[in-house]
Parts: structure tokens; sequence; C-alpha cells
């Protein structure tokens, strides 16, 4: 076949045309011989461009005056993204021999609010990229790997609309991802492939629901038996996995949270504790499910054991594992009826002068969020909690919702610092969701008071496991995850669904390039389920 009819098919529904996916066509850069639109994803907060188009020089150099290694690394990775074709440079065009990579600090500190900002100029006398932070460089050089294509035709890299000036930054500070390992065990190889990804996309954020009722996959040394509870001996993240992940995402720009729900989807600990379930669980109607399959039993909230444990794990977790200041507690849907048929729970709450088990829960999660804070973190709790304690709630606690934005508006107005995970527009494992919805999904709807915005941090994208494992992992969060990822980074303004479609088109086909088997757009229907 003609090449030229084969590049001449390329339109939004196979952008990236299948013979790519073939083993044996290995490249990185996209193909275009004319562009017309401008491609970078997320959409930066200010662009400036011409009609020039300017030549990439065979002999093209990166230079920075950084040290870090977190940056050599993520040039030379860049570097082979790239330049995956070979460049004749022949031609009698305007040629760009350099681009110079200059941050103010070599400080490799990520903490939330951490400076991801980024300048990004391309003019023939060389490309400049300028960051405060090495992480706002990773998301230049991102930015940067968008810009440039391969011309298949010249046989010569390219970009088109010089000279171009782009000013970034994120809208908000906490853009992530919640992946679930415990109803289904991902390996820790997949879990580095999913950082990778999340990075395309400039997420900053990988929030590890490492535990619940399933399975327990984590080695605490504290409390060896509690990965008893992991599916099996094979599928478990031991201290130096975890160790492994947190460096990882690092380098990538992204924090660790990880959440260790309590006391509600219990059941998975009782695997190596028996006795941190209450008694007589089983009796109550609500509770007797086929555990592991769907069991949501709390852990037993009178018993001291389950105070000692809990409170334990947490300071073993803050001091040797995970050092991010958030430190995601749960709290989640507590089934009240488990604790109905245990005398001993029942004695406890009259001792206590408990008259509801809300009172009671309220009791074990306060003692709970002192003990974080303690270990200077912020809790992060779900909504149940917020919902639960009301006025009564410490205002350093976070709140993270998963129904409706009217909790987090709620939750700013007292005060709260708030994330976003509303299960109709940003649960992946919903699967008739269609990306369009993610899209348009407006965290700060409704909210005028400026204190009250700051005070929404951002939003999380939530794969739940129950109905996926490491199988489709990638399909399921691409391309729905890349939709919020531009409504997390760029301008509110920028939110047509039409628009974007040939932008977002070709950031999914950065992500096969690179190996992440993103899901077609229109493999999500825009209209919901059925035919
Ligand atoms: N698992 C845990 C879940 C969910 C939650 N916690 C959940 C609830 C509602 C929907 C999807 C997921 N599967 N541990 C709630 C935060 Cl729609």
């Amino acid at each position: 076949m003609d090449i030229s009819t084969t590049i001449n098919k390329i339109n939004n529904n196979n952008i990236c045309s299948s013979f790519r996916f073939s083993k044996d066509h290995k490249s990185n850069t996209i193909r275009t011989n004319g562009d017309t639109q401008f491609n970078v994803y997320p959409m930066p907060q200010s662009v400036k461009s011409g009609s020039d188009i300017l030549y990439l020089s065979n002999s093209f150099k990166f230079s920075t005056d950084s040290n870090s290694t977190i940056l050599l690394d993520a040039i030379s990775r860049y570097t082979q993204f790239i330049f995956d074709e070979k460049s004749t440079n022949v031609l009698n065009g305007p040629i760009i021999n350099s681009i110079q990579i200059n941050v103010d600090s070599n400080d490799e500190t990520l903490v939330m609010g951490t400076d991801e900002s980024y300048q990004l100029d391309v003019e023939q006398s060389g490309i400049v990229i300028h960051a405060p932070t090495v992480f706002g460089a990773l998301h230049a050089l991102e930015s940067f790997s968008q810009l440039v294509t391969y011309d298949p035709y010249q046989m010569i890299f390219k970009i088109h609309q010089c000279p171009i000036s782009i000013v970034d930054r994120p809208r908000f500070i906490h853009r992530g991802l919640l992946l679930d390992t415990s109803r289904h065990f991902i390996p820790v190889t997949k879990i580095l492939e999913v950082l990778d990804s999340l990075s395309y996309a400039k997420f900053n954020v990988f929030h590890w629901h490492i535990v619940d009722s399933q399975s327990f996959p984590m080695q605490s040394k504290a409390y060896p038996n509690l990965w008893k509870g992991a599916w099996s001996p094979h599928e478990v993240y031991t201290q130096d996995d975890i160790l492994n992940v947190i460096h990882y995402a690092k380098t990538r720009g992204i924090r660790v949270i990880p959440e260790v729900d309590m006391p509600g989807h219990g059941y998975a600990w009782s695997i190596g504790y028996p006795s941190l379930l209450p008694a007589n669980y089983n009796l109550s109607p609500n509770c007797s499910q086929k555990c592991p399959d769907i069991c949501n039993v709390p852990l037993d909230i009178s018993s001291p054991e389950v105070y000692n444990i809990t409170q334990g794990l947490i300071d073993e977790l803050t001091s040797n594992l995970f050092t991010d200041q958030l430190f995601h507690i749960g709290g989640d849907e507590v089934v009240y009826e488990c604790w109905e048929n245990s005398e001993q729970f029942s004695k406890w709450m009259r001792d206590n002068n408990f008259n509801s088990y809300e009172q009671a829960l309220q009791y074990f999660e306060q003692i709970i969020h002192d003990k974080v804070l303690s270990t200077k973190r912020y809790p992060v709790v779900w909504e149940d909690t917020f919902l639960m304690f009301g006025d009564q709630l410490n205002k350093d606690v976070i709140v993270q919702i998963y129904h409706q934005l009217t909790t987090l508006q709620d939750a700013v107005k007292a005060g709260h610092r708030a994330i976003a995970s509303n299960a109709w527009n940003w649960y992946l494992d919903i699967l008739y969701t269609p990306w369009q919805k993610f899209y348009l999904n407006d965290i700060t709807v409704n909210i005028t008071d400026s204190e009250e915005i700051k005070r929404v941090l951002g939003g999380e994208v939530a794969l739940w496991s129950e109905m996926m494992d490491s199988s489709d992992i990638f399909s399921k969060i691409w391309p729905k995850a890349a939709a919020a990822a531009e409504r997390l980074w760029s301008d509110a303004s920028v939110d047509d669904v039409d628009e974007v479609v040939p932008r977002l088109e070709r950031f999914r086909c950065h992500m096969i390039y690179r190996g992440i088997e993103s899901a077609p757009l229109n493999s999500t229907s825009p209209n919901g389920p059925g035919p």
C-alpha cells in the first residue's frame, strides 16, 4: 500500500492506525503531515503561538543546569519518547539545535502544594524550559514531547505553530487516581506502569486504597499476621515493594497517599486476627453476606485490641513507609447492624453512655483522627464521617466526597478542605459513564466564596476493583481519566466536549505509542447504558 493513502486516512476515529500496535513497529512520535491545532493535553493555562514550522536538527541536544537525578532521568526518557525515528535533516528550513532546561532549585522534596509551574518557549534560536522546581520541569518535558511531530515524507522532526510560548501551572494542587488493590490484587509492575501513565496526563496523586474487606495484601512488621488476609502469599506488597512504589512515583512527580480503611470494610483484618470482628456478626442479615466476596463487617470498636492495632499500624506506616502529609483512614460505609448481636459491644455502649451507634463510631474516629494528627499528618476521610460529625469534626480533617458535589460545597463551607470524587462523574468502574461526563465535571460549581474555592484541593478519579483486575486496568483508566485530568489542570473555561476531541485523541495516541493500552474514545457511549 502507498504510504500516502495510509497517512491520509488518519481521522478522529483511527488516528492511531492499528499497524502501530504491532510489536515490530515500535515508534513513539506521532506522524503528521500538517497540524492545524495546538495539541498539548491537558491544555496549558496560557499559550501564545504563531504559524511557522520549525525543524529539529538531527543532532538536537538537551542540556540543563540541574543536577537532579529525577530531572536527568526524565530527560533521557523523553529523549527516547520523542526521537525514535531516523532524522535525515536534508532540509533547507529553519532548524532548532537544542533545548535548555533551567530550574531554580534542585530540591527533590515533593509535598502537597509543591510548585509545578513551568514556562516553555520554542523559537528558532532554541527551546527554553524554565521551572521553579524539577517537578515543574517534568511537566514541561511532557508538554514539549507533545509538540513534536515526525514528518514521514521529509523524514524529519518538526514543531508547528512556532514561535510558541507556554506559561503553565495547575488549576488544582490535588489531581489523583484512586486504585483499589484489595478486591483484586494489582502487581507492583502494573502499578509502576500506571504511575508512568498518570504522569503523562499531569496527575500528581496516587491514592492507594491498599486494603479492604476482600483482602489485606500489605505487609506490617508490627502485626505480621495481617497479611494472612492476602488472597495468597504471592499477592502481597512487602514494605520494600511499597517503598519502591513511593520512590518511583516521586520520580514521576506523584505523591502516594495510603488509605487504610477503618473501621468499615474490616473483614480481611480478621483472617490474621479473628478477635478484631464483633461477636456474632453473622447473625445480622445485613452482615452475613459471603465473606470475603461481599462483606462489609466493621472492626469491633468496643475492643481495646482494635484501638491498639489501628493506632499501632498508623504509627508503623507513618514512621517507616508513607511520607506524605495526607493519610486516608476511610470511615465509609460502617454497617452498624454488624454490632447488634455482640453482648460485649452492647455493654461497652452502656458503660460509655453512648445512645447511638453514631456516637460510638464518633468516639472511635475521634481517637483515630487525633492519632493521625499526632504523626503530623492530615487525616483524609470519606464523606460519611463529615455527614455524621457535622460541626464537631476537627477542621484539619480533609473530606473526600463520593456521592454529590453538594456535600463538597457543605464541607468547604464548614471550613474543611475537600477532594471531589463524585461517583456518577468520576468512577472509572461505572462502565457506562462516558468520557464526556468525566470532562464536564466542574467540581467548584455553585461555590462562589473565594476562600471556599481555595479549600477545594482538587479531585480524584476512582478505580474500585470489584469488577476489574490488571488485565483491563489501562482500558478502565484511560481515556476517561484523561478527560478528568484536563478539568483538574486547565482553566475552568476549557470545557468544550466537541473541541477537545482531536486533542484528546492525540493524547491517547501518545499513550498507545508509549505502551499504555488506553481504550479508544468512542468505546464509551455518550448516551449512557443500553442500546
Ligand atoms: N469500596 C469502599 C467501595 C466504595 C466505597 N468504599 C464505593 C461506594 C459507592 C460507589 C462506588 C464505590 N466500592 N471501600 C465508598 C467510598 Cl458508587
